[in-house]
């Protein structure tokens, strides 16, 4: 099927970089989103994340006179729906004790609802938001028969899951492998043919539940994963090891690839995905559940390790908790190293238990630095942030955290005590510089030269 006109619904970390790279490679685009925001940055000329790369092939993309957006779709050949899935914060189900999140549909639903009057025959429309197992043909395409319009008879619908990774959105945008479930293999044939005007990676034809379940089990496995990784972290400290050590020489094995234990698994799809499983069947998915409370417990066990590590310094003021009247400066809110992304923030879980506690707690983010994240004091810059602390807690390894020279920053605060959570500190340079160094999950490092 040939393509002239496409119209993406959804310009977030998704829907821009297919907007741009789509037009960079001439074919004209349309792009909808529904924050006024987001239009009116676009339409300057700017993108409103920070991706690298992408801003280069905005430009391109804008040079080429191939890019419009506005709130509102167009008629096109092909919808691409890529707006965001998250979990519903005020409301959980429940099935025989077991509490969970539940899936937020709303962005897709009206992003469907919007084609309805769009739509003409001979039309493709993609959903690639990840979406529970049975989206495509149980919402989407019974929203879209409002048309009149039958999907699979008149128009082509496919599920194809957007799989790349933040931090590297458009390398894995065209070299990843590609899956393409349609409802008909009409319909996945058409989505191929469009996808193919940039794809490098392979492409893979199933159908749209199997493409919806791809995805999901993909993020799930990434969660449980972590989980067992933090749960080594746990037990590393119980019995005087250093986990980072461990996990090294395990991986040694040719077969075993453990992931990295931190201070919790965040973002808008690892830490979102694995509850439409459990939603759509409580009864089934009992370690994908368990799994998610270890992630979500973790800030706990982050809270504990400062905790120990300010009564082990002794630092003075308030015997009774170790955390009252104590300031801590946390640095890094993003759910991971190197995006500017605040979604299900475990550094923003782990700074309001720490309040919580009695602690005064000022955040530095240098890739989101004018955030405002409810109930946490943002600091203006790294300087403010660790000035008057008694301790620095690391939450996130961006680069230019990894590359602080301890010296310089023992000459900037009162702090001398460290709890790096992601293992991106050298523990003798910073305890040569003068600090008491926590590394989470490492019972076995000395604290301190002193
Ligand atoms: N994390 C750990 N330990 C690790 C790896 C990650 O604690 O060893 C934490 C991170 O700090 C972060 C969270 O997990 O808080 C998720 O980060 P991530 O880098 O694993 O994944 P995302 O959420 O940025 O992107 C994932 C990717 N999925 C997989 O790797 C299976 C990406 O390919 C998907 O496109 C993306 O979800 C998505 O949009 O679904």
């Amino acid at each position: 099927m040939k393509v002239n006109k496409l119209c993406i619904l959804g310009l977030g970390y998704i829907g821009l970089p297919y907007a741009a790279t789509f037009a960079a490679r001439g074919i004209e685009v349309h792009g909808v989103d529904v924050n006024p925001r987001v239009i009116e940055s676009l339409q300057a000329g700017k993108i409103h994340i920070h991706e690298p790369g992408l801003q280069d092939v905005l430009d391109e993309a804008l040079r080429a006179g191939k890019l419009t957006v506005s709130s509102q779709p167009v008629e096109a050949d092909a919808f691409i729906i890529a707006v965001p899935t998250p979990f519903q914060h005020d409301k959980f189900g429940e099935h025989n004790g077991i509490r969970f999140k539940l899936a937020d549909m709303r962005a897709v639903t009206s992003a469907t609802e919007a084609i309805v009057p769009m739509l003409r025959k001979g039309n493709l429309v993609i959903l690639e938001s990840t979406s529970p197992p049975r989206t495509t043909v149980e919402l989407v395409a019974p929203i879209l028969a409002r048309s009149n319009l039958q999907a699979g008879t008149d128009f082509h619908l496919c599920y194809s899951p957007e799989r790349m990774l933040p931090g590297n959105l458009l390398h894995e945008l065209v070299n990843n492998a590609r899956i393409i479930g349609g409802i008909t293999p009409e319909s996945t044939r058409a989505a191929r043919d469009l996808y193919a005007t940039f794809v490098k990676g392979e492409i893979h034809e199933t159908d749209a539940t199997t493409a919806e379940m791809v995805k999901i089990m993909e993020n799930t496995t990434r969660d449980v994963n972590i989980a067992i990784a933090n749960e080594f972290a746990r037990l590393a400290e119980k019995f005087g090891v250093d986990v980072w050590e461990a996990i090294r020489l395990a991986n040694l094995h040719p077969r075993i690839n453990i992931l990295n234990p931190g201070p919790g698994v965040g973002g808008h799809c690892i830490s979102v995905d694995p509850w439409f499983l459990v939603e759509a069947a409580p009864e089934l998915t009992k370690m994908i559940y368990h799994a998610r409370q270890v992630n979500d417990a973790q800030p706990h066990f982050v809270v504990e390790k400062v905790k120990q590590a300010l009564a082990q310094a002794a630092v003075p003021g308030g015997e009774d908790s170790a955390l009252q009247n104590k300031k801590i400066a946390a640095l890094g809110l993003a759910y991971k190293p190197d995006v500017d992304d605040l979604r299900e923030s475990p550094a923003a879980d782990v700074i309001r238990l720490l309040q919580k506690e009695g602690a005064t707690v000022r955040a530095w983010e240098p890739f989101a630095p004018n955030a405002k994240l409810e109930g946490v004091d943002m600091a203006s810059d790294l300087d403010s942030a660790v000035k008057d602390a008694d301790a620095i807690l690391l939450l996130v390894s961006h680069s230019q955290f990894r590359n602080l020279n301890p010296v310089n920053i023992a000459s900037n605060t009162s702090a001398r005590v460290i709890v790096d959570t992601v293992n991106a500190w050298n523990a003798d340079t910073w305890k040569t510089a003068g600090f008491n160094f926590h590394r989470l999950g490492d019972a076995k490092s000395p604290v301190s030269n002193l």
